[in-house]
Order: C-alpha cells, then sequence, then structure tokens
C-alpha cells in the first residue's frame, strides 16, 4: 500500500522477479522484430555472431550491440524505422548542434504508450483529472510540448496548451486559467519566475502546485529556488527523443531519484569501455526499448552520466531509480586540464546570495592558456551598492568556484536582465576555443 495516487498501481508495483520476467520477454520480442525488419540490426548481431535465439533473460542484453546517435544520423531520415512509413502515424526529431536533426517514428500503440508513460509521470507531481497543466514547453518537432499534452490529457486535466514564448502572456494565463502545474524547462520555469517578480505579481494570485522540468540538467539548488519563487513542489522528468521523449523516467515525492519505467525500457549504467556497471556505479546511461515499434532501439548510448538503484522507494513504486542527470559525457568542459560540468558551476553559483540564478559560462583561449569567464546577473535588491560591495562579491563568486570546481576564473557581474533568456533548453555554455 502506498499514501501516493498511482496511474498503474499494477504496473508501478511488480515485484523485482516480476519486473525481470517482463524485461525478459520483451527484450526477446523486440531482438526478433529488428532483426527481422531492421537491416542495420540484423548486420551488427550477425557481425557478433548473436541470432535472436541466443536472447532467453534480460541479462542476455549483454551480447547484444550498442547504438549511437551516430547510427541514427547514418540511416537518417527513417532507416532505422521497424515498421512500414504507412504505420508511422507521427514523427518527432531533435535538433542537436550540427547538421542533420535525430529522427524517431512512431505507430498508434507508441503513441497510445507513450501517454501513458507521461500520465504515469505526470501522477507522480501529483497531477489529477481535476489539475489544470499549463504546458510552456515547445510545441512541435521537439517532444517536450506534445509529450507533456497527450499525458495530461490522458489523465483527464485541463490541459493549456501554450508552447513556449510571449513570457508576459504565459504570466497572465498562467493567472487567468488557474494552472495548478506548470511543465516546461527548468530555466524557462526560471525566466518565468523573474518576470513575475519584475511584474510585482502577487504570488497569491496563483494556484500552482507542481512543476514538471526536464529536458536539461538542473542543480538542486535551482530546484530549491524555482520551489521558494514559485511556490510549489518541482519534480524532475527525463526523456530523449530517440527512446520516445519525456517520461522515460519521472521523479517521486520521495525525491530519491527517478523512476525508470522498467516495463517499457532497460537501463543499464556503462562504463567509458562500455562494460555493464552494477548498482551503485556512475557512469554512462544506456537504454533499450522493450515496446517501441515504430523505431525500437537496442542499448542506446544516452551519454547521460547517471547511476541506479534497485533498493525499494519509499513511494511504493518498484522500478529501479535513476539519479538525477547532472551531466553528459559530452558536456564537459576540460580547461587547463581540469574537467568541469556546468552544472557543478550552477550548483556553485545557487550558494551565494546577492547573485541571481541566470549565467553563462565563457570559456577561451588566450596563447596556450584557457579561459575561463563566468558571467552571473546581480540580483535586483543590490544595484545600489558600492563598487566595493561589488568587487566583494566578485571575490566570494570566484572564491567558492575555486573551491567547489577546483578552477580560478573570472567573475564578470551583469545587471539584471542583461543574459540571453531562453524559451527551451538553456544554452549556458559559450566556447570559443571551438
Ligand atoms: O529533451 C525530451 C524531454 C522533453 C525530456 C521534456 C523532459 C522534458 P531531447 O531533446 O532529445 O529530448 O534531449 C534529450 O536532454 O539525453 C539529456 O541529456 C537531456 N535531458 C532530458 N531530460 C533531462 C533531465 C528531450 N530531466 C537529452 N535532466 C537527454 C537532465 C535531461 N537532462
Amino acid at each position: 500500500m502506498t499514501k501516493y495516487q498511482l496511474w498503474d498501481p499494477k504496473a508501478e508495483t511488480m515485484s523485482r522477479d516480476e519486473i525481470h520476467a517482463v524485461q525478459s520477454r520483451e527484450l526477446k520480442n523486440v531482438v526478433q522484430r529488428v532483426y527481422e525488419n531492421v537491416p542495420f540490426y540484423r548486420e551488427k548481431m550477425d557481425a557478433l555472431g548473436v541470432k535472436p535465439e541466443d536472447i532467453h533473460d534480460a541479462e542476455d542484453i549483454r551480447l547484444l550491440p550498442f547504438t549511437e546517435k551516430s547510427d541514427l544520423r547514418d540511416h537518417y531520415p527513417f532507416g532505422l524505422f521497424a515498421v512500414p512509413r504507412e504505420e508511422i502515424v507521427r514523427v518527432h526529431a531533435s535538433s542537436g548542434t550540427t547538421g542533420k536533426p535525430t529522427v524517431a517514428g512512431y505507430t498508434r500503440q507508441d503513441l497510445d504508450n507513450w501517454a501513458d508513460l507521461m500520465a504515469r509521470s505526470m501522477t507522480c507531481a501529483g497531477i489529477t483529472s481535476k489539475s489544470v497543466v499549463h504546458v510552456a514547453y515547445g510545441y512541435g518537432l521537439f517532444t517536450g510540448g506534445l509529450g507533456a499534452h497527450y499525458g495530461a490529457e490522458r489523465i483527464g486535466a485541463t490541459v493549456i496548451p501554450v508552447s513556449g514564448g510571449n513570457t508576459q502572456r504565459q504570466l497572465m494565463l498562467l493567472k487567468d486559467f488557474g494552472a495548478t502545474a506548470l511543465a516546461c524547462t527548468p530555466s524557462y520555469a526560471m525566466n518565468l519566475a523573474d518576470a513575475m517578480e519584475n511584474s510585482g505579481m502577487d504570488m497569491s494570485e496563483l494556484k500552482l502546485e507542481s512543476g514538471v522540468f526536464g529536458a536539461e540538467p538542473w542543480s538542486e539548488k535551482l530546484r530549491e529556488q524555482l520551489e521558494e519563487k514559485l511556490r510549489i513542489r518541482a519534480f524532475d522528468v527525463y526523456g530523449l527523443t530517440e527512446m520516445m521523449g519525456p517520461g522515460v523516467a519521472m521523479d517521486c515525492p520521495e525525491r530519491c531519484g527517478l523512476h525508470v519505467w522498467e516495463d517499457h525500457f532497460l537501463p543499464e549504467i556503462v562504463n567509458e569501455e562500455l562494460q555493464r556497471m552494477p548498482y551503485g556505479t556512475e557512469g554512462e546511461l544506456v537504454i533499450t526499448t522493450l515496446t517501441k515499434q515504430g523505431m525500437p532501439l537496442l542499448r542506446y548510448r544516452t551519454h547521460d552520466l547517471s547511476c541506479l538503484d534497485d533498493k525499494p522507494c519509499a513511494c511504493g513504486r518498484t522500478h529501479v531509480r535513476m539519479r538525477r542527470v547532472k551531466a553528459r559525457t559530452d558536456d564537459m568542459l576540460i580547461i587547463r586540464g581540469v574537467n568541469v560540468f556546468p552544472s557543478q558551476i550552477e550548483h556553485s553559483l545557487l550558494k551565494i546570495r546577492g547573485i541571481a540564478p541566470q549565467y553563462q559560462i565563457v570559456v577561451d583561449r588566450k596563447g596556450s592558456l584557457d579561459t575561463l569567464e563566468v558571467q552571473v546577473e546581480l540580483d535586483r535588491t543590490l544595484i545600489g551598492d558600492t563598487v566595493r560591495d561589488l568587487e566583494t562579491l566578485s571575490a566570494r563568486i570566484a572564491a567558492q568556484l575555486a573551491s567547489d570546481v577546483l578552477i580560478s576564473c573570472r567573475v564578470k557581474l551583469c545587471q539584471p536582465g542583461s543574459l540571453p533568456r531562453s524559451e527551451g533548453k538553456a544554452k549556458r555554455v559559450i566556447d570559443n576555443r571551438k
């Protein structure tokens, strides 16, 4: 029994043995499907000397090949689909930094499962049929908007499909329509919170209770600030286009990691040599889709750093928990030989009073030396401070970063509101060395 509302109690509280049995059955099915229908996988498995008949148990996943983002690009746009194009009823894509987007195709069954998993996920955040859900994730090829939309609709909540942008209008609609939940990226939620403060909005006019935030790494400190400023409980939702979109894993009210919906996904953690690591070890998250029909993927390398924990969770859900993703392997900056993740800098900055949670990291190279400048906005309350006060603040920030992140940097204090704001995923790093 659990004190919390669950969307699908039977699926969410299966015993670990039952989950293993479901995963073993579904893994056999998906391997058979891709071997028969996706030439890329047939060739990869043949090269490894593995046949679908060799897969008897979820543990046999070790035998299967990995899939890389570049494999999706090489088969752009529809080359990894496992069903005829006519059975694909929707396509999403993620933009990526260079070149062609990464494409995902969904059958009707895939969309149905996705809506269900997002309903499961949003129920973790306390959303019910009585909720009013303001969706400010972008609608379009990005999976955030439509993913949250259909999940909330499946629950029977009232959905407000606002999409991103036009912040002032968002504030008006949040208030007038009485939203009880906000779904958007954490950086955009912070922009909304800032805009509310600046427009002198009385927070008691809002009915917000929870936030469903994801699509980018965010720190525990940012969560605290969002909860305080918006007077909500903020929940972390994880997902990626290649797997489906948001709703692969979700925070629960116990907030000790995100439950990965293991009846649909098989997560693993691997080290740099791509060996499977035991629960509790940090490494790269690799996910296999178990039920997807349109574009199933085997052992997809997410490049997200996490670790898994199968200890029972007090919320009653039995699905394994992944630690929140603080960084991606390819996010790591190497500055003068020191490994630095932007989220470490965020966590460190947010400990300091007097600065706003808006920052940008500029990396450059002078001669053969890497330089790091951290630009951070001043809190509005400090505008009248003297030059000496501001110098002291800069020195404090530099000292905090040196102690937490082990790197010296130049700190640039910026006027409130002067750093660029994003409507979707924030761009925190400008690396001029590339
Ligand atoms: O960002 C899907 C999504 C939409 C998730 C809305 C949550 C909410 P992509 O654009 O393909 O898909 O980006 C996927 O974003 O590999 C992670 O690096 C990062 N990411 C997603 N959710 C989180 C999160 C969507 N909660 C990539 N914490 C992933 C940290 C996240 N990083």
